[in-house]
């Protein structure tokens, strides 16, 4: 099988630390967002949104979004799991993971995307031409990561970990929320001491550095 990667980007990160969580490797093709690779023709006939990571099985089956990579790859092995171990902390990866990514991962994009010259007229990520930028986004998209910040700090003064006493995906995409939001020079705030304490905890993972 063939994963299709942008080191630069948050999304395609959020699965090379999932993976390096696993110790699974494979074969990666670097594809240039920044230069519009994933907008060209060829990208578009392997993955038709344009979207970065997918992974192409050998028996050619197509498979785009982190989420649902990573259950594909949870299911072939559950060791370390990482989506949860019965009913109660399944679902609570689940929810927690979503409240990382809608609210933040996708509010970061929003404050990228909507100011920064790199993406004019990529007000959407993937195939959508000419989709010019929307400046009070950026406010929509500060509003939404603040709150989802807040909710961390929360849910990090009760356990160890975002979902729970287990590491998991919702660790994996809150991190790469917060690394991406440094790009929009925003920061885990001052106050936030439990978010400090998971975050420097994390960084010693061998899968950071993914
Ligand atoms: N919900 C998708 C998000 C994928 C996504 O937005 N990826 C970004 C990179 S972080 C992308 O492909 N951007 C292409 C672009 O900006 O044109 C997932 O979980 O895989």
């Amino acid at each position: 099988m063939k994963l299709y990667d942008c080191k630069i980007a948050p999304n395609p990160r959020r699965l090379r630390m999932f993976l390096a969580e696993k110790g699974i490797s494979m074969q990666m093709i670097e594809v240039d967002i920044l230069g519009g690779e994933n907008l060209k023709a060829a990208y578009q006939a392997i993955s038709p949104r344009g979207l970065l990571p997918t992974l192409v099985l050998d028996d050619g089956t197509v498979i785009d979004e982190v989420m649902a990579i990573c259950r594909y790859f949870e299911e072939l092995q559950p060791e370390p799991p990482l989506l949860g171990t019965d009913p109660r902390s399944c679902a609570m990866v689940v929810s927690r993971q979503r409240h990382m990514e809608i609210d933040g991962m996708i509010a970061v994009s929003e404050i990228v995307r909507n100011s920064s010259a790199n993406f004019a007229g990529r007000g959407l990520p993937g195939v959508a031409a000419g989709v010019p930028a929307i400046a009070e986004l950026v406010d929509r998209g500060t509003a939404s990561l603040s709150r989802c910040l807040g909710f961390l700090e929360t849910y990090l003064s009760g356990s160890p970990y975002v979902a729970g006493d287990r590491f998991s995906l919702a660790d994996i995409t809150a991190r790469c929320t917060i690394d991406f939001a440094s790009w929009a020079n925003i920061g885990i705030p001052k106050t936030h001491v439990h978010t400090q304490r998971w975050y420097d905890g994390v960084s010693q993972r061998p899968s950071a550095a993914a």
